[in-house]
């Protein structure tokens, strides 16, 4: 058991740091058994700390010092003090030079943080306190400072040695050693700083910048993927050209490179001028990639390439203030997205992920602001809460002031503070002197956890011809908050009239019809409003929340005659999908706990047929809305949820919608099938999603038909969506003989591709076939998984425990012995993973009793495991408290 608590660092307490680094000059030497980094300071008092006698404290983590030098002379060990985790020199000069040289052993490196090995290369991930790994540092953001980089190693094995800026130097060195100087003419913070260095090849292009100047692009990838560099060195140069027309940003040195790693504990890293990748957000192919994966590879290189302005250029003062560079940039790369695709199916997307996974974090025990006012381990912040929510907050003022007062806000912003670190006030601030407007009341969003909850009702009185809306808001408790202030919510909202005409939109009785609008954002900031429409003969039906304008939960009555209608005639895509999912939540919510052969809504089988004919809609939106709410969204919207009971109802709907609509199945299947070229357009990637979810549904009745069609496409797939549409099918069917003929002769197929065998792991474990818990201990003995590759443990263990709901909460609790096994298991050799995959557990107190205190014992064995990291004590802590 761990005896000490990790310290809580406060938002309250912060003071600017007592010394600031103007340049940094690193020299790391490379070897087999190890690395010696030289890193030599030039470090001065900063004027504005209070504290002018303060000893120099530069934070280390896992160093062995060989050296530290003053002004070039050694300083001997009395004159400096060493403890777990800083380095602290008593007596300096207001300005000085500062020699520090460290070993470091990145072959040892399972943590994944500061420098280690991946497939044999050296890289590093320094954000947010792996600087600190390498070498002694002020390793904070608000210490910004120019790096010089030289590195030294052996010149076979690693060829190629990369870091941030433009290369300077190069040359040949003695025993087969080479070395490339890199210079970073940008200031920045420590947690931006990138090595790489290994036997890479790279893929390159260029780009003009609207200024005319020639940037060089780069991808390095080990040599076996050299072909699946395409798609994200053009999602690339689509983002470029996007920040310069809607931003005004354009890249800044003359070389971008991103550079594909397999063992990485997130996604992507927008190290300045060198990202790293997690191999499986950057190649692809269309043997190997789906969709989903193609799409996700787009938004993730835009997203890092567009922190060069909101992240890099501009960054945050200190760790709380995480949602500045993350908030604005998941916002301007869900901008992106729906401007390459569909706006209505990206909404819908950013909307479900919301709903699902950020509602349900802002609801459990580490529920905590957009801006967190402390922490003890700041990995456990890169939240839901944090991206998904912080993006919304950006939206919320996007939408309040409108598309130009926002890009002149933007523009303040990114003027005002060129090479500062800041914090989420400064943003706000920018937006309200661009803009006149007064967002004071809107900075409760960053302050108050929680998701509000409107509740809505109305009224009409037929008479005067007058609707009434009444909104109220409530803002649940969070840890450590109660009595919450409203806050200001931007409210679209549209009235549909009898014929699901759009109602002009008149607040006054003596408007006009004519240049009334038909929908409106409604500005809440009381408790309570009641607004009045004039006007109306008859009720009209309202359009709630329109395209999700705040990220809150809607509360209101809706009759299943009113969603029907909803879902055929909303002008407003979004709720037209939501008007779907709330009509198919309402029917499934009934039968749980209902008695076997309760009846199934007939409006619904209606609507979904309508749907599966309807080829005028945008099919991409229709096929979202034939995919039924997640077992995930409905645990989160139940209280006390009892999961069996909810998959089981969820399980009885599907098979009678597949039932009942078996012919149109087959025939949509068929219409979205006509051979063609492969292609990666808007209109195929919904029709691969049309017959996939076509096939999916048959192959849950068993359907021969289904059955012998997913064979087929699984022999004849010409690309990757259709290939795991089939095997997705199989595998959740009762077909045993064709899954496993299927998975076999996949896994034989792609085994020496470690992305596509992190899919059949995953198809596996999200299956609550193919993947009960014997499997899925099956699996991690597989020889190709691996305890020390992030992605293979969370295509495992992380897929199971997310994704396979009835099996990871078996009654028997076995699901959650499993996962507690698993995070004792990682916390000693990857904590931060650790700390994530515990999620599902610490929502205990959500569940039916029977649940929550099996969830429960799992956590305090976990708790009460000796050597628990800082990560892990956090959150099983908090959880558990
Ligand atoms: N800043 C990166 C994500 C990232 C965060 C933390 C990491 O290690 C703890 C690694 C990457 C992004 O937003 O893409
Ligand atoms: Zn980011």
């Amino acid at each position: 058991m761990r005896t000490t608590q990790p310290k809580t660092i406060r938002l309250s307490e912060y003071t600017v740091p007592a010394h600031l680094v103007d340049t940094v000059d690193l020299r790391f030497e490379l070897f087999d058994d190890g690395a010696r980094i030289h890193s030599t300071l030039s470090v001065r008092r900063n004027p504005e700390s209070a504290d002018a006698a303060a000893p120099v404290t530069l934070d280390g983590d896992s160093l062995k010092l060989e050296r530290v030098a003053l002004n070039g002379e050694d300083l001997a060990a009395e004159n400096y003090e060493e403890t777990g985790e800083q380095l602290v020199i008593a007596s300096v000069p207001d300005r000085f030079e500062l020699t520090v040289v460290t070993w470091i052993e990145p072959q040892n490196n399972t943590r994944l943080e500061g420098l280690y090995k991946s497939s044999g290369m050296f890289c590093t991930q320094c954000e947010a306190e792996g600087f600190r790994c390498i070498t002694y540092f002020p390793d904070r953001p608000d210490v910004m400072a120019r790096y010089r980089t030289r590195i030294e190693a052996d010149k076979a094995s690693c060829p190629v040695l990369l870091s941030n800026g433009n290369a300077v130097e190069r040359g040949d060195l003695e025993n087969g050693r080479h070395f490339v100087t890199w210079e970073d003419p940008f200031p920045k913070p420590s947690y931006l700083f990138g090595l790489v260095a290994g036997d890479l090849v790279e893929q390159r292009d260029t780009f003009t910048t609207g200024s005319g100047r020639d940037i060089d692009l780069r991808i390095y990838v080990e040599p076996r993927n050299a072909e699946k560099c395409d798609h994200a060195l053009a999602s690339l140069k689509r983002a470029m050209r996007w920040d310069e027309e809607n931003y005004g940003r354009e890249y800044d040195l003359d070389i971008f490179m991103i550079v594909a790693v397999d063992d990485f504990n997130m996604g992507a890293m927008e190290n300045k001028g060198l990202n790293i990748f997690n191999s499986s957000c950057v190649l692809a192919s269309q043997d190997t990639a789906t969709d989903l994966a193609f799409e996700r590879i787009e938004s993730i290189v835009a997203h890092e390439y567009f922190h060069n302005w909101s992240g890099n250029r501009v960054t945050c003062r200190d760790w709380f203030q995480l949602s500045l560079k993350e908030g604005f940039t998941v916002f301007r790369d869900s901008t992106f997205s729906a401007d390459m695709g569909s706006p209505t199916v990206k909404r819908i997307e950013d909307a479900t992920l919301l709903r699902t996974a950020q509602f349900a974090e802002d609801a459990g025990p580490m529920a905590h602001p957009v801006r967190p006012a402390a922490y003890m381990e700041i990995s456990n912040f890169y939240t839901l809460t944090i991206y998904e929510k912080g993006a919304e907050v950006v939206r919320m003022i996007h939408t309040l002031l409108g598309p130009e007062l926002f890009r002149k806000g933007s523009d303040l912003y990114f003027e005002r503070h060129d090479g500062q670190a800041v914090t989420t006030d400064d943003f706000v601030k920018a937006m309200e002197d661009a803009s006149g407007r007064d967002l004071s009341q809107f900075r409760l969003w960053y302050e108050q956890a929680g998701t509000p909850e409107l509740m809505v009702s109305d009224s009409h009185d037929p008479e005067q011809g007058i609707y009434r809306l009444t909104i109220e808001q409530r803002i649940p408790d969070t840890p450590g908050q109660t009595d919450k202030k409203p806050q200001h919510i931007p409210f679209a909202l549209g009235l549909l009239g009898p014929d699901g005409e759009a109602l002009p939109l008149m607040q006054d009785g003596s408007a006009d019809a004519e240049g009334a609008p038909v929908e409106q954002v409604l500005e809440l900031t009381e408790a309570r409003h009641t607004f009045e429409f004039h006007g109306l003969p008859s009720k009209p039906v309202p359009s709630l929340l329109r395209h999700f304008s705040a990220p809150v939960r809607v509360i209101y009555p809706w009759s299943r005659d009113q969603l029907v209608f909803l879902m055929s005639h909303d002008p407003d895509g979004f709720n037209r999908w939501d008007a779907g999912q709330r009509l198919a939540v309402d029917v499934i919510q009934s039968l749980v706990g209902a008695a076997e052969g309760a009846e199934i809504e007939p409006r619904l089988v209606e609507a979904y047929r309508a749907l599966l004919g309807d080829s005028t809609l945008d099919q991409a939106l229709v096929a979202k809305m034939l995919q039924l709410p997640s077992e995930a969204y409905l645990i989160e919207l139940a209280d006390s949820p009892d999961v069996a009971a909810i998959h089981h109802a969820r399980e009885q709907v599907l098979q009678h919608l597949a039932t009942s609509l078996r012919e149109e199945l087959i025939a949509c299947y068929h219409r979205n099938s006509e051979a063609g070229k492969y292609e990666l357009t808007p209109e195929s990637i919904a029709r691969r999603s049309l017959r996939n979810t076509a096939l999916s549904w048959l192959l849950v009745i068993n359907d021969e038909t289904g059955r012998d069609l997913a064979v087929q496409q699984f022999r004849d797939a010409d690309n990757m969506t259709d290939r795991m549409g089939a095997l997705r099918a199989l595998v959740n069917s009762d077909y045993a003989a064709e899954r496993s003929a299927a998975l076999e002769e996949f896994y034989k197929h792609f085994q020496d591709d470690p992305q596509v065998v992190e899919q059949w792991f995953s198809v596996q474990a999200s299956s609550d076939r193919a993947g009960q818990l014997p499997q899925i201990n099956a699996l991690l003995e597989h020889s190709a998984f691996d305890w020390k590759n992030p992605n293979k443990i969370r295509s495992v263990v992380g897929v199971f425990a997310g994704q396979n709901l009835a099996a990871f909460h078996n009654p028997d609790g076995s699901g959650y012995a499993f996962l507690a096994d698993q995070v004792c298991r990682l916390d000693d050799s990857n904590p931060q993973i650790a700390a994530r995959l515990v999620t599902p557990l610490t929502r205990w107190k959500k569940f039916a009793p029977a649940y929550g205190s099996l969830m429960r014992e799992s956590l305090e064995r976990i708790r009460d495991k000796s050597g628990l990291s800082a990560d892990l004590y956090e959150v099983v802590h908090k959880s558990l408290g």
